[in-house]
């Protein structure tokens, strides 16, 4: 397999914590999304919409979208299960993991804040306070839903790693990356705290990736 990936891209840290979860290898293609490598015609060959992860998992077309990605592998390679087992467990995993990723997430991409800079003319500190704006509300909603559901537990779902925790990981991290103190989010820090614990999750954070920033 091959993974296009970015090391402080939300969505591809979801992936690359899944494939270590199931003990799958990758080889790591990094592209720096800051730099525009995700224009390059030969990559928009793989992914026309110019993001990243993009998975090359045999002869088969590139798998695009990191939540499809997730569950393609869980079927494909089901140990260890990243859904619960019942119709309505599955879809409220389901509806957290798409809070953060396909709420939240796609306000604070490289191509949104380009236009604020670009297009829009906004200045560093108003663009940060926009960012700001829409990541505490998607906090404070997440927060409130694992506050009230019964099933939250030591993770998103009980005592089990699912789709939900791989989607908040990369969200918190990139919070604590804006400067957010986090614990005005308790149990969203609490779950945190306890994945980064595991392995698959410390070992995939982005300053881990080989294309992050080294300090001097
Ligand atoms: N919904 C997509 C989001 C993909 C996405 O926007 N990825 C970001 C990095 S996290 C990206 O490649 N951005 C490039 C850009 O904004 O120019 C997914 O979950 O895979």
């Amino acid at each position: 397999m091959k993974l296009y990936s970015f090391w402080r891209s939300q969505a591809t840290f979801r992936v690359r914590i899944a494939m270590r979860l199931k003990g799958l290898k990758t080889e790591l293609v990094t592209l720096d999304l800051l730099k525009g490598d995700q224009f390059d015609a030969a990559y928009l060959a793989i992914n026309p919409e110019a993001v990243v992860p993009s998975l090359i998992d045999g002869d088969g077309p590139p798998l695009v979208q990191s939540l499809a990605i997730l569950e393609y592998l869980d079927e494909k390679y089901p140990q260890p299960p990243l859904l619960p087992k019942d119709l309505r467990d599955r879809a409220h995993v389901r509806a957290l993991g798409q809070m953060l990723a396909m709420d939240a997430h796609p306000l604070v991409v490289p191509r949104v804040r380009k236009y604020l800079e670009a297009e829009l003319h906004l200045d560093e500190p108003t663009r940060n306070t926009w960012q700001k704006h829409w990541m505490e509300l998607a906090c404070q909603a997440f927060e409130d839903v694992l506050v009230r559901d019964r099933r939250s537990g030591k993770f998103c779902f009980g005592n089990e790693i699912t789709i939900a925790d791989l989607c908040l990981v990369p969200h918190m991290t990139n919070m604590k990356m804006l400067g957010t103190d986090v614990a005005r989010y308790p149990v969203m820090a609490r779950i945190f705290d306890g994945c980064m614990q595991l392995e698959a999750f410390a070992l995939e954070a982005p300053m881990k990736q080989p294309d992050a920033p080294r300090p001097n």
